[in-house]
This record gives C-alpha cells, sequence and structure tokens, in this order.
C-alpha cells in the first residue's frame, strides 16, 4: 500500500477561481471534492475502472471484490457505473448490474475517499431503441423544448434525480458523483453524436439535462463533457462545449487498436485537451482507454504511463471487465499476462489509488 496523501484544503480560495454554475448551490462535499481534485492532479493520475466492484473474470457481485485490488492489493481511485436504463424504471442497468448494487458501491467508493463516475447509455427516446439507434437524426430535437418527446425525457430526468439524490452515507449526507452524459459525441454511433445533431442541439441536450437535475434538487454532482478520440484541434474539441458555467470536467475516450496509431493519436489529442483545460481552469482526463484483452505484457508501464505522465489528468480510467464476454476486458486480474506490469504501473510514484487519496477531508 502507498502511503496515504492526507489533503489540507481550503474550499473558499480554491473553489472561487474555477466553478461554474454548477457548484453555486452544491453541498460542501462535493466542493471539496472538486478541490481536492485540483490538487490531486499536480500530485499524480488517479487510475480508474469501470464497473470495478461489481463483476470481474470469473466472478459478479463477491463482497469487496475487485481484480484490480486482487492483482495489486488496492482497489482503483475511481470507479465508473453506468445508468443506462435507469429511464426505464428497471432494477437493473443495461449490463444487467442492479441499481441497489451500484449504489452501495458508489457509497462504499465514498467511504474509500474515492470518486465514482457515472455514465448513461440512455435507449433512444424517439424510437424505443438503445443508445446505438442511430436510425433517426431527429432525435435530440424531438426531446428538447416544444418537442414530441419532452415530457417523456424530462421524466426519464426525474428516474436519473431520484437516483443521484438517494445516493447517501449512513449518516444522510449526499455521497457526490461525476456525472458524464452525452459522451463520445464526435463520433456518429450514439443518438446524440455528432451526425444526428446539430452544436446548437447537442448543448441545449447538455443545458437541459443540468437544468432538469438542478430543478429536483440535485446538488451533489459534478459535471463531465467527454468527446470521442482523436481530437482535431481546440476549435472541433470546443464546437460543442456546452460552456464553462457547466462543465467541471474535460476529457475524451480513446482506445488503442492499433499501437502505433494510438500512441500518435493520444499524443496528439492530449497536447490539445491540456491547452484546453489550462485556458478554460478546467481539470482534464482520460474518460475511458483501454486494450482489449491487454495482450501486451508492458502495455501498463511501456505504453500507458508514458503517454499520460506528462499532463496534469485528473485520471484515466479503463472499461469493464465483462463477466459475460471472455475477450472483452480492460483491466488485469490475477494471472493475466499484463498483472505483474500492472504492479509496476500501480507501484510507479505519479499513479494513484484509492490509497492515495481522500477526496473529501
Ligand atoms: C460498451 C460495451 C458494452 C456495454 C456498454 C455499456 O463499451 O462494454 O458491452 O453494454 O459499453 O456499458
Amino acid at each position: 500500500m502507498k502511503v496515504k496523501t492526507l489533503l489540507c484544503i481550503n474550499v473558499f480560495v480554491l473553489c472561487l477561481s474555477s466553478c461554474g454554475v454548477s457548484m453555486e448551490k452544491s453541498t460542501p462535499e462535493t466542493q471539496k471534492l472538486l478541490s481536492n481534485l485540483q490538487l490531486m492532479s499536480s500530485r499524480g493520475i488517479m487510475f480508474g475502472h469501470h464497473d470495478d466492484t461489481v463483476y470481474g473474470i470469473g466472478w459478479e457481485g463477491d463482497e469487496g471484490r475487485s481484480d484490480v485490488k486482487s492483482v495489486c492489493g488496492d482497489y482503483p481511485a475511481v470507479i465508473s457505473f453506468d445508468l443506462g436504463e435507469i429511464e426505464l424504471g428497471k432494477d437493473e442497468n443495461l449490463d444487467k448490474v442492479s441499481f441497489d448494487k451500484i449504489r452501495k458501491e458508489i457509497i462504499n467508493q465514498y467511504e474509500r475517499g474515492g470518486m465514482v463516475s457515472l455514465s448513461w447509455h440512455a435507449r433512444n427516446p424517439l424510437t424505443g431503441g438503445d443508445a446505438w439507434d442511430i436510425s433517426d437524426t431527429t432525435v435530440v430535437r424531438s426531446i428538447l423544448p416544444g418537442g414530441s418527446r419532452h415530457d417523456k425525457f424530462i421524466n426519464w430526468m426525474d428516474c436519473v434525480a431520484t437516483f443521484l439524490n438517494s445516493l447517501k452515507d449512513p449518516e444522510g449526507i449526499k455521497v457526490p458523483v461525476l456525472f458524464r452524459p452525452w459522451h463520445e459525441h464526435t463520433g456518429s454511433w450514439f443518438w446524440w453524436g455528432e451526425k444526428l445533431c446539430s452544436s446548437a442541439d447537442y448543448k441545449k441536450l447538455w443545458r437541459m439535462t443540468v437544468e432538469s437535475l438542478k430543478a429536483k434538487g440535485v446538488n451533489n454532482v459534478l459535471y463531465a463533457y467527454s468527446s470521442s478520440s482523436n481530437l482535431q484541434d481546440s476549435c472541433q474539441y470546443l464546437e460543442r462545449y456546452p460552456g464553462d458555467d457547466l462543465i467541471d470536467v474535460m476529457g475524451f475516450d480513446a482506445y488503442q487498436a492499433d499501437s502505433l496509431s494510438f500512441v500518435k493519436d493520444m499524443k496528439s489529442s492530449l497536447n490539445i485537451l491540456g491547452e484546453i483545460g489550462k485556458k478554460h481552469n478546467k481539470m482534464i482526463a482520460v474518460t475511458e482507454t483501454g486494450y482489449e484483452s491487454v495482450p501486451d505484457a508492458k502495455w501498463w508501464t511501456d505504453t500507458l504511463l508514458p503517454l499520460i505522465k506528462g499532463f496534469p489528468l485528473s485520471y484515466v480510467l479503463v472499461w469493464r471487465n465483462a463477466r459475460e464476454r471472455p475477450t472483452h476486458y480492460y483491466a488485469p486480474y490475477p494471472g493475466q499476462v499484463s498483472a505483474g506490469n500492472f504492479v509496476e504501473f500501480y507501484n510507479d510514484s505519479r499513479t494513484l489509488f484509492v490509497s492515495n487519496v481522500n477526496l473529501y477531508e
């Protein structure tokens, strides 16, 4: 275990410089999270893993279990979960994890001092298809005010708000989370993607999302804007940016397929994101990444770490270790070919796991 970093924070001073409207009425714990994230990004890069504590390779639902912890002895500093299908009033999300379990794991991660990020692969509110249903280009338009599915969408936001408002620790303190909806929008594989709606409508979707959550009393959330990979330049990245008053974290999702182009695209995208983050005084993150099945035994120290180490990233998060798709995993597990190398990555002073952070003190 690495030495726990105790943080001394001054919420007042740190917060004023970069908080937008989204902080105005947020809870003290949410403000602490924001301040501590800012401090942390100068000390190291937090490691994250999607669905880390709910299932892994060869297991599901075991109390306290995590493939990452089984390999290095520590939980990730960031764990993400997905809210997909909460809008349908279902008990389980699109990947068959119950929302009660997700709530419990969010609280567990808060009690460890780590952070939770929530994505939302929302169903298509117009066609009834899934998030990947791009058969209609009027979906975003249909849910904006005046659109035929606006009321339906506001009901969906109610479901999200109810869940976010229900995140409370045993003392009744609302647990802060990072919410990352409408991601990978510079690609065109989700109904909110680039070719599926105008920039103006995409921005309106964001504003409506944040405003409707706030109207329902959601005050325990920071917001992340995260594009697809391969940033062209700051104009392209900011083309659909909804505004500094709404966003706390700026990032992108990028996966390795071919190693040469991954390294080249990541370097260039991180340079662009680094500049934008500085200019807008926002934290930056690689909100999703990974190399499916991690076939490269030294990927963690020889590819990922050299790419990210020179940037003031808040976190880098790898996608899920699917228990139902044999090759669909992004973190090591005991015996996996990159497990030993992951321990080296863990031991590097620039990476932060949950025992290195306390984001609420
Ligand atoms: C994708 C895949 C899918 C999953 C979705 C939402 O990247 O992992 O299997 O359903 O994310 O978690």
